[in-house]
């Protein structure tokens, strides 16, 4: 349902080409052929890893070219072979060809390699075109060239932070302003039905994946407002933020919407409400009262969860929440 795609162009490195040459030496009257062969072009190497989950990477850098191999030389010296390029790709990430749209390959287990594209050979040397029959060719071939396709890449991408809290408490304003999903935002309750899921920069070229899910009320495992189903979206994520609306517009008490919330989510599973959280306070722009968001940070404090505030208008505290929910995605091993 939820799938990144990009396509790229790899172009692997030419073959280097064949020289043409005779030996010159002193006292060695008639030099035979000695134009050694071009080097080998590099190859455009895609090897999976855990490290990403998206394919952000390659939407900021869609090209990737392997070196070409050097020319051959004289006195039968053969060209260098032009270094390959291994160029990181999620776990996950199917390659297609993006002009016959044929599967080229599935990226099951980290450290899988797969060839995109294979350098070019180098061209022979005219060394090698002699015969006895032939003992001065000239004949000498260039390099050949490099194969370079378009590849169309696709993931399924799995949540790493799942957005939860009350209806209206922001988490769809959150999620428009840190990635480029935008979905629907409304000042009336279960605006959002079905997840939404944005890709984050994490700013030092790696991302991640958060889930904006409908709201949760009192009741929601009895099938109040949209119920909890929607919470097995979120289920296999590496941390919650928890977004709680502290302006006076809730009408209602930030530690009693936080501790409904973490009911419903108990009751959907344990594990849910064991996952490493993080508290939002949100809106603050439009939070006259301090004491509501002190009593929230107090709550976040008792249970040795950490606490951040934010304005999703304003942007206050919206890089300090990303950091937060990147440290707590990356770097990580992988959630059971
Ligand atoms: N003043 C202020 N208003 C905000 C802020 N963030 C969101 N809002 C407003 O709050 C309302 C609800 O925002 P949404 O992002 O739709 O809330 P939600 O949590 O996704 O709601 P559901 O999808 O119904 O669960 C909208 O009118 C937003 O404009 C904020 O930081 N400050
Ligand atoms: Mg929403």
């Amino acid at each position: 349902m939820f799938i990144d795609e990009v396509k790229i162009l790899v172009k692997a490195g030419n073959g280097g080409n064949g020289c043409l040459a005779f030996r010159r030496e002193k006292y060695v009257p008639r030099g035979g052929p000695s134009g050694g062969d071009g080097g080998r072009g590099g190859d455009v190497i895609l090897v999976a890893t855990q490290h990403d989950n998206t394919l952000l990477r390659f939407r900021f850098n869609p090209e990737h070219s392997a070196e070409r191999g050097r020319h051959g030389e004289g006195s039968n010296r053969k060209g260098r072979d032009g270094a390959s390029i291994e160029v990181p790709t999620p776990v996950g990430t199917i390659v297609y060809d993006a002009d016959t749209g044929e599967q080229l390959h599935d990226f099951t287990t980290a450290g899988d390699r797969f060839i995109a594209a294979h350098g070019g050979r180098g061209g022979r040397g005219n060394a090698r075109f002699a015969t006895s029959t032939h003992q001065a060719p000239t004949e000498h071939e260039a390099g050949f060239p490099g194969e370079e396709r378009k590849l169309r890449l696709e993931l399924k991408l799995l949540a790493d932070v799942g957005l939860v809290g009350f209806p209206n408490a922001g988490k769809s304003t959150l999620i428009s302003r840190i990635s480029a999903a935008r979905p629907k935002i409304a000042d009336y309750p279960f605006t959002t039905l079905e997840p939404n899921l944005g890709v984050v920069s994490a700013g030092d070229d790696r991302s991640f994946v958060v889930a904006d899910i409908p709201g949760l009320i009192e009741g929601a495992h009895l099938g109040h407002g949209l119920g909890i189903q929607f919470l097995r979206h979120i289920e296999r994520t590496r941390v919650l933020a928890h977004l709680v609306d502290v302006s006076e517009a809730s009408g209602r008490d930030p530690v009693h919407d936080f501790e409904v919330v973490m009911e419903e989510l108990r009751s959907f599973s344990e594990d849910l409400v064991a996952k490493p959280m993080i508290v939002v306070a949100t809106k603050i722009d439009a939070a006259q009262d301090p004491a509501r968001t002190e009593s929230l940070r107090k709550l976040a404090r008792r249970r040795k969860l950490p606490f951040l505030k934010i304005s999703a208008v304003t942007g206050e505290g919206l890089p300090a929440l990303k950091r937060a929910l990147a440290e707590a995605v990356l770097d990580k091993p992988e959630a059971a």
